[in-house]
């Protein structure tokens, strides 16, 4: 920055701000989301930064017990294949018609051995249930079981190249979002076909969603059909939280 000359104050906040955010990050040389523009972004980005760097990569989420189980509501979507949505997905109504028999699961990308995953594979992996809190951006919460395989052994699974630093969801509802490697291969990151003893319902989104217990509710994405690992940092375009202005980061 040029001393010499006359900055104003908010042009300081936002030197000082990606400053500090890119110190950060530079230590441990991670991407950093995208601004679109927005000051209150950078906000985000210190966010991020600060739990990647003072937070363990590890440090798990409160686990609770039956007994904490609560009600539930679903949310958003509740079935993608609704005839009445906006835009229907043709193809999730005949998968769900035929109980998923038919549904597979895209992983492509940075990976050394691209392919399709059934949900009778899914549950084949080694499997993680655990009982955590989920947090909606709205301002409420609840308490459910989930069962599915953790992220990180189908990552294993496929391989991951040394290129690859982020894990992108698309849904049968248009979803677009992605995570960062920690979080993907954070042992309480898990694809989830089961919730409560049960298999994941379609209003919870059957057959499959992820489950990212250390972001805000909306990161949780429901009915998954392709996961696409990356280098870069995918924002989803007009289908991704940042463009529609939710926060690419939501840590808790
Ligand atoms: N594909 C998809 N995933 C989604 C949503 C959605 O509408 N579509 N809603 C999100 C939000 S805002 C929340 S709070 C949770 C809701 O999950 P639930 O319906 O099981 O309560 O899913 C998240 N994942
Ligand atoms: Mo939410």
């Amino acid at each position: 920055m040029n001393n010499n000359r006359l900055i104003t104050r908010r042009e300081m906040l936002i030197a000082g701000l990606t400053g500090v955010g890119g110190l950060l990050l530079s230590s441990c040389s991670r991407q950093m989301p995208g601004t679109y523009g927005n000051l209150l972004r950078y906000g985000d980005n210190l966010t991020y930064s600060a739990q990647r760097n003072l937070l363990s990569d590890e440090s798990l989420v409160r686990e609770y017990t039956l007994r904490d189980i609560s009600s539930f509501p679903a949310t958003g979507t509740v079935d993608p294949g609704d005839a009445s949505r906006k835009t229907p997905s043709e193809e999730y109504r005949v998968l769900r018609e035929g109980g998923f028999k038919d549904w597979r699961l895209t992983i492509e990308g940075a990976v050394a051995r691209p392919g399709t995953f059934s949900l009778a594979e899914l549950k084949s992996f080694p499997s993680r249930t655990q009982i955590t809190k989920h947090v909606c951006e709205e301002g409420w919460s609840a308490i459910a079981q989930w069962t599915g395989v953790p992220l990180s052994r189908v990552l294993d699974a496929v391989g991951l190249m040394p290129s690859a630093n982020f894990v992108s969801f698309y849904s049968y509802d248009d979803w677009a979002d992605s995570i960062d490697m920690v979080d993907a291969l954070h042992p309480q990151t898990i694809l989830a076909y089961g919730m409560n003893g049960r298999d994941l319902t379609i209003p919870h989104g059957a057959p499959m969603r992820v489950r990212v217990e250390r972001q805000l509710g909306y990161k949780s994405m429901k009915y998954v059909q392709r996961i696409v690992v990356t280098e870069n940092l995918d924002d989803g375009g007009d289908k991704g939280n940042p463009k529609n202005g939710w926060a690419w980061y939501v840590g808790i």
